[in-house]
């Protein structure tokens, strides 16, 4: 984001950076409210709060509690949460999304977006993933879901009523129609949905009815929004909603990636979420370029607080930009062992393994370092950039000894080490964007070391960052910069974490 006072003439897109895609958006009076997908990780489903649609500060994660959010140890990377909607009805929020590695479709409320959110109520009859929730005049509610089909449901109990139909697959011959969104606008029911894969090809596209379940008629011109087939910097577009400002503007959240690098790009932040503004004509939404600069709307801007570069570990709770593969218990992340330190317990596995004890944050910038004091005095552990089991590098210390690992598929290997002294030693990493020199330059050079007594940089080594790109890799995720223990007890005394150069 740029660090604007209101007077820009632009401000900068994806408006939520980072592995943060499948953007569900509603506005309550002067508020707007955000979420997205979270796969894996726990806590799961981050919620964003804004006043000007542009800055965006996360308020907390929906699924913070272990029995609204199962994700067993042996579910693989990208499974779990897939896709929310979010709305505001009748005095309350709903969150309705699927948890493709446990539990299906499920539907929560809160009063409070930032939580706590309700248990869950589970949707047995509803027939897809990515559902949305919208509700006629008569106050029936209709669940749409990927493919597209769509059946009537109590949200109060989950049971649908009736049988589920197909209402619309998109374009002729649509690849992946999902990500359905149904909206009463003017005198007609609008369906948008994806379509096209969330990859190069990706696309949002749009009919409309004259009630919520149709029938449907496909708008003359789409997909309203694609990138496909071009060379420009924001690629991937599609799985969007619409959401009104108050003074009648309309606007798009959506899905996108920045590859970097060379032909055909890496993108190494995974699926950002980004605005664009719609104009309407002829009551069909006309959606231009997708920019990294947009143009200012038209009211003032509400930067929200700056994020500290520092985590010290010295509050009750973690912040909740932190996450973990599967769950967090407090037997294997605790802050009571050790007064203002974070302490990381291993449960056997190493990053290769899916019950890994890792705790780590969204990679939100394309240039940017972190760094950790760590104590791996009493186990093994350190600092590690992580796209899932099969894709990671680290630093790490154990036996008086620091190592770079790198694991890229079936390969793994130790870059570079050298001995430390006993005692607490600062490890970081530097993510530095390659400038596009030629096809074969990869998008960045992720250089890891260790912090001198005199407080110097010592590098020990560089590793390209395409190997953990969702091109190499697959996924639905980005990368997380964060901590972990993969065998016996490390503390963390703080944790830092800045963009650089930008
Ligand atoms: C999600 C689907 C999609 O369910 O990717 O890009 C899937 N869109 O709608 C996972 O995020």
């Amino acid at each position: 984001m740029s660090d604007d006072q209101g007077a820009e003439a632009t401000v900068s897109n994806p408006v939520i950076p980072g592995f943060h895609p499948d953007p569900s958006v509603c506005r309550v009076g002067e508020d707007y409210y955000a979420v997205c997908s979270s796969f894996e990780y726990f806590p799961g489903i981050p919620v964003f709060h804004s006043r000007d649609l542009v800055h965006w500060t996360q308020i907390g994660n929906a699924l913070d509690r272990p029995n609204q959010l199962r994700l067993p140890l042996d579910s693989p990377s990208s499974g779990g949460i897939y896709a929310p909607t979010l709305r505001h009805h009748d005095g309350r929020f709903w969150l309705i999304v699927t948890n493709v590695s446990s539990d299906g479709n499920m539907l929560f409320t809160a009063t409070d977006p930032a939580g706590p959110w309700s248990d869950p109520v589970h949707l047995p009859g509803v027939p897809g993933i990515d559902p949305d929730l919208a509700w006629d005049e008569d106050g029936t509610a209709w669940c749409t879901v990927a493919g597209v089909s769509q059946v009537r449901l109590d949200p109060y109990t989950g049971r649908t009523l009736g049988e589920p139909h197909k209402v619309w697959s998109g374009g002729p011959d649509a690849m992946a129609p999902e990500a359905p969104h149904l909206y009463r606008i003017g005198a007609y029911w609008y369906l948008l949905i994806a379509e096209g894969g969330t990859e190069r090809g990706h696309a949002v596209s749009i009919a409309r009815g004259p009630s919520p379940s149709g029938p449907f008629e496909p708008c003359p011109h789409n997909p309203v929004l694609t990138h496909r087939g071009t060379n420009r910097p924001v690629q991937n577009t599609g799985h969007a909603d619409l959401v009104q400002a108050p003074d009648g503007s309309w606007w798009m959240m959506l899905l996108a990636v920045r590859p970097g690098g060379g032909t055909p790009g890496w993108h190494v932040l995974g699926r950002e979420t980004f605005l664009v503004p719609v104009e309407w004509v002829d009551d069909w939404p006309v959606v231009g370029e997708v920019p990294l600069e947009l143009p200012t709307p038209a009211w003032p801007l509400v930067p929200g607080p700056a994020e500290p570069a520092r985590d010290d570990f010295d509050l009750g709770e973690l912040r909740p930009q932190w996450i973990s593969p599967r769950d967090r218990s407090p037997e294997h992340c605790t802050k009571k062992e050790r007064s203002g330190w974070l302490t990381l317990r291993a449960r056997g596995g190493s990053l290769d393994a899916p019950d890994t004890v890792f705790v780590g944050r969204r990679q939100q910038h394309l240039a940017c370092e972190a760094r950790t004091r760590v104590d791996a005095g009493q186990g093994r552990g350190g600092l590690a950039v992580r796209l899932d089991e099969e894709h990671h590098y680290e630093i790490e210390v154990f036996e008086g000894e620091v190592r770079v690992h790198a694991r890229v598929g079936p390969l793994r290997t130790v870059l570079a080490s050298r001995p430390v002294p006993a005692g607490p030693v600062v490890l970081g990493v530097r993510v530095s964007p390659a400038p596009p020199r030629g096809p074969r330059t990869g998008p960045d050079m992720l250089t890891f070391g260790i912090e001198e007594p005199d407080g110097t940089f010592a590098e020990l080594g560089s590793l390209d960052g395409r190997y953990l790109s969702t091109e190499v890799a697959g996924g639905f995720t980005g990368r997380v910069i964060g901590m972990y223990a993969s065998a016996g007890t490390v503390h963390f005394d703080w944790f830092d974490y800045a963009p650089f150069g930008l």
